[in-house]
């Protein structure tokens, strides 16, 4: 009973949140990073065009992060000390084609990502790889307004082509797009959209997703052809919605909410568009425009494994007035009064990760792979940067726990954990450094002082034993 033996433990990054190095190794300009700190971390709102620059005003905190690109080994042997079996990083796509049409890859972005999975392989760590974390290079936002143009399907593909040919055999888990469904709720962070006066925004973000959908599907294709070996996944934002109350429409728009996000998994999971999304599209005017082929692609490469984010539940009512939107996280849900929250209002419900997990298993019979969880939180470090972050501990404890009792007593398939953040990072949604997911402690603050040193929390020899226990000793 338990995990499998084989269970994949480890931690997740996001090129953009970690690396710094925007300029160097020939890297371009992209969409994440032009999102500054603060209230304008998400400009982008329909009607109303983003600026694409650097200003002197903001502070942009990708551009150094916490210099993952010059701290990679380092980092690296310490995720090897706490015992991990698997790192989730991404590819900054403007790393290896740094306009993102070129038809040559650079080679140094190529090598960089290279000597990472060959310095993990060193330790036995399994690289899993997501090939699109949010990120879109600058030119093909600015060129071709990213994916809503479908020749970005086209710059994907050749971004595949290269990645799997060149890493074939050092990569063998892959992600094809974080959080796709993100698209809807983050346009441009997410998915590198704006919109232009006029546009009918939900038919350019539906168009714009099925671009990524049908990318996801080739991306599926290629790994498949390219190395058999390879396991390709989905990645979706997931959070089990609860009804507010027994009302019979309570309960209905939950399943409204629900779908949105399902919609996304269901194609690259069933390969086809649901009859539910097909009527609400009619119903909205939303004409997705499909060429020749697309739905014998979808159809024909669907996902190995299931994956997703996990941080909360989600509450769902018809009273738009009960509705919030807390800072960061962008999914509306009302106050879930039987749960606590994170000091940025993210309520806690490990219980919500069982529940989560049985509604993607019953869904869709695939293995999961759990691939974010996390609290961030605020860390007091001592003269050393030792933090006692009993509050982490507890937080990944229960959350193991539950996905625990999903594993043995609901008989989920599960493959693996990667904790959010494992090493301090930029938080996505805020931009600060003062939201902090990691074991490791970063000395860096929210305008990008500090020595960058970093330190081990209390919970590195938390997370170190439950490895070594395989979840046994929480
Ligand atoms: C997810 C993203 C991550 C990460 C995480 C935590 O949505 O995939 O990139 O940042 O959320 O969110 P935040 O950084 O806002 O705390």
């Amino acid at each position: 009973m338990g995990f499998r033996k084989d269970f994949l433990w480890g931690g997740a990054t996001a090129a953009n949140q970690c690396e710094g190095g925007y300029n160097e190794g020939g890297r371009g300009l992209a969409n994440v990073d032009v999102v500054p700190i603060g209230e304008d971390r998400f400009p982008v709102i329909a009607g109303k065009k983003k600026m694409f620059d650097f200003d002197d005003e903001h502070f942009y905190p990708a551009k150094e992060a916490i210099d993952m690109y010059h701290h990679w080994k380092e980092d690296i042997k310490l995720f090897a000390e706490m015992g991990f079996k698997t790192y989730r990083l991404s590819l900054g796509w403007s790393r290896i084609f740094p306009q993102g049409d070129e038809t040559e890859p650079n080679e140094e972005g190529l090598k960089f990502y290279e000597d990472i999975f060959k310095e993990c392989k060193k330790y036995g760590i399994e690289p899993l790889v997501t090939i699109t974390h949010f990120d879109c290079p600058m030119h093909l936002v600015e060129k071709y307004g990213a994916w809503r143009s479908r020749e970005l399907v086209g710059f994907y593909e050749n971004l595949c082509n290269v990645i799997f040919n060149r890493y074939k055999g050092l990569v063998k888990y892959w992600l094809t797009f974080n959080e796709i469904n993100m698209i809807l709720h983050a346009p441009f962070m997410g998915a590198g959209l704006y919109f232009e006066e006029g546009d009918n925004v939900e038919q350019v973000k539906y168009q714009a997703a099925h671009h990524e959908l049908v990318a996801s599907a080739i991306a599926t294709k290629i790994a498949h052809e390219v190395d058999p070996e390879n396991q390709v996944g989905c990645m979706l934002a997931a959070g089990s919605y609860y009804p507010y109350t027994p009302k019979p429409e309570d309960v209905w728009a939950g399943r409204q909410d629900e779908r949105e996000n399902y919609f996304f998994i269901d194609v690259q999971s069933r390969g086809e568009y649901p009859a539910y999304a097909l009527k609400e599209m009619e119903r909205k005017g939303i004409e997705v425009k499909m060429e020749e082929g697309d739905k014998e692609l979808l159809k024909a490469h669907t996902v190995d494994f299931i994956s997703f984010s996990y941080y909360s539940s989600r509450v769902a009512t018809t009273d738009p007035e009960l509705l919030e939107q807390t800072a960061g996280n962008i999914f509306a849900s009302v106050k879930n009064p039987y749960l606590e929250a994170s000091e940025w209002g993210w309520q806690i419900d490990p219980l919500g990760l069982r529940i989560t997990m049985n509604d993607l298993y019953d869904r869709y019979q695939k293995p999961l792979f759990i691939v974010e969880n996390g609290l961030g939180a605020v860390d007091t470090p001592d003269e050393n940067g030792y933090v006692e972050d009993d509050y982490r501990i507890d937080y990944l404890a229960k959350h193991v726990e539950a996905m625990r009792d999903a594993v043995d007593q609901d008989g989920v398939d599960l493959l693996g954990y990667t904790t959010w953040g494992c090493i301090d990072l930029v938080s996505a949604g805020t931009g600060e450094m003062k939201k902090r997911y990691g074991f490791i402690y970063v000395d860096r603050d929210n305008q990008g002082n500090g020595t960058l040193k970093r330190s081990k929390k209390k919970s590195f020899d938390w997370y170190k034993k439950v490895i070594a226990t395989n979840g046994e000793d929480l």
